[in-house]
């Protein structure tokens, strides 16, 4: 995510509960599920225009997550043609 975003956390969700936040920040911001990183639950939103910014090459998360979870985050290209991307 932009360096200058603010990390976020939703605690624990149960079925049909939701959470929101507000990006103040363009960028790419990627996020998971704490019990569930291992199986790859993982998302990726796109705030702003990612042709502007070279975010478009964006491939796996960075960081310590799982080998699974890396590999689950969509390209930055595939969201923008598709608008969402859904795992098979
Ligand atoms: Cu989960």
């Amino acid at each position: 995510m932009p360096k200058a975003a603010k990390s976020w956390d939703s605690d624990y969700l149960l079925p049909d509960e939701s959470f929101s936040v507000t990006f103040a920040e363009q960028g790419v911001y990627d996020y998971y599920c704490i019990p569930h990183e291992h199986a790859g639950m993982v998302g990726r939103i796109v705030g702003g225009e990612p042709e502007a910014h070279d975010w478009t090459k964006l491939t796996g998360a960075k960081g310590d997550l799982p080998e699974e979870a890396v590999k689950a985050f969509p390209m930055v290209e595939d969201i923008m043609t598709k608008g969402i991307v859904r795992r098979a």
